[in-house]
């Protein structure tokens, strides 16, 4: 595995000199100040690349390039923003960086309710809560068909623990799960995130797969002629929420991905952590299933409670076989004579990180540091007891 580290550009405290000391070789990141839909110009592709390899590191993913909610629409000026995609793709390729990793999520990217969540040893993780997205959905967005999306259990809790939180609790429910993730393209209130959720009324999964299929073979030829491999990343949490409906988060939507268009172009990031949520998954099975397609890994632990609700475990922890995954990750690799790009993805936020409130949540140095160690180790004990 080539091992990576994802930053969020100069504002980012992680920097690129403590990404080299991690022991990672490449970088994951966006231009995040181009907004969501605009050609990605030329000139700041190379200023960021070029500070990535002054380093010493190079960027190995883009990670992402957003897909506008007119394309997820297929509304609009969708047509126009095809367009801008593809012409981002031709300079992303000119300037010599071809892997994109991106998401189909209607209206939010990945979601959790708590972004430090207290550990027993006194570390944070994040966590996505049942309870908790039952109440935001009920009592903070009023959704009128929340009441049927949950179980008659999860809403009297739900109705007790609202009823218990404090004004600075339910406000800060509300900040998490609405701009709370880095990465996340845009910062939503309740009443601008009412009415993106508005315009997916009556759009059916089937639907927005095929919203998906139509913007694929738009690009999929460009990125094809220029050697680009894009890589879906899963839904994350793997259901729906908010009644928006999620595609890609199961073995069965990831045949459908590949079956759009048949082409090394259109692949995957393998995300163990939004995978891992969904308990249907079979982790390494599907590694093994879609081992041509998969061009990015994302190598995390999430523990899976019973009524839906998951929280980040260590890496080698969790509801998720970690020696199962990286040996199947290790077999494609041998297959394909490929080395797979891999981030830690995720992290507890622990020891001097406690400290700094500017972290991005989920992306703290030593938690991550951590978790790329304790992977690099276990892939260098399963390649070395398999040689022998
Ligand atoms: C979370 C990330 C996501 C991811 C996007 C990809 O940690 O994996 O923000 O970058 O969903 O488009």
């Amino acid at each position: 595995m080539k091992e990576t580290f994802r930053w969020f550009g100069n504002n980012d405290p992680v920097s690129l000199a403590y990404i080299r000391q991690a022991g990672a070789t490449g970088v994951v990141t966006a231009l995040h100040h181009i907004p969501n839909g605009e050609i990605w110009p030329l000139g700041e592709i190379k200023k960021t690349k070029d500070k990535i390899e002054a380093a010493g590191l190079a960027w190995t993913f883009i990670e992402s390039i957003p897909i506008h909610e007119n394309i997820k629409l297929r509304s609009g000026d969708y047509l126009q923003r095809i367009e801008n995609y593809k012409q981002s793709l031709l300079n992303i390729a000119q300037a010599g960086v071809k892997n994109v990793c991106y998401n189909f999520m209607p209206v939010l990217d990945w979601t959790r309710t708590q972004l430090h969540w207290k550990l027993n040893h006194g570390g944070t993780a994040l966590r996505f809560d049942k309870v908790d997205m039952a109440i935001f959905e009920r009592y903070h967005l009023k959704r009128d068909r929340a009441e049927k999306d949950y179980t008659e259990a999860i809403l009297q809790v739900a109705a007790t623990r609202f009823s218990k939180m404090t004004v600075l609790e339910r406000d800060k429910l509300q900040e998490n799960v609405l701009k709370g993730l880095p990465g996340t393209v845009d910062d939503l209130t309740i009443p601008v995130f009412k009415k993106m959720i508005s315009q997916y009324q009556g759009l059916t999964h089937q639907d927005l797969k095929s919203n998906l299929s139509y913007f694929l073979n738009a690009i999929v030829p460009i990125a094809e002629e220029h050697d680009i491999k894009m890589a879906i990343h899963p839904d994350d949490p793997p259901f729906d929420i908010m009644g928006l409906p999620r595609i890609i988060k199961s073995e069965g939507d990831l045949e459908d991905l590949v079956a759009f268009i048949d082409s090394p172009s259109n692949g995957i990031t393998f995300c163990t952590g939004s995978l891992g949520a969904n308990p249907a998954n079979d982790l390494p099975k599907m590694i093994r299933k879609f081992a041509a397609r998969i061009h990015f890994l994302h190598l995390r632990n999430v523990k899976r409670e019973d009524d839906g609700s998951f929280y980040e475990d260590n890496h080698l922890e969790g509801s998720s076989d970690m020696y199962a995954i990286v040996k199947a990750v290790l077999e494609i690799e041998n297959q394909r004579n490929v080395e797979l790009p891999m981030r830690p993805d995720h992290g507890h936020q622990l020891l001097h990180d406690l400290n700094s409130d500017d972290s991005y949540a989920g992306y703290t140095a030593i938690g991550r540091l951590k978790g790329l160690a304790e992977i690099r180790g276990l892939a260098m004990g399963i390649s070395k007891s398999v040689r022998k």
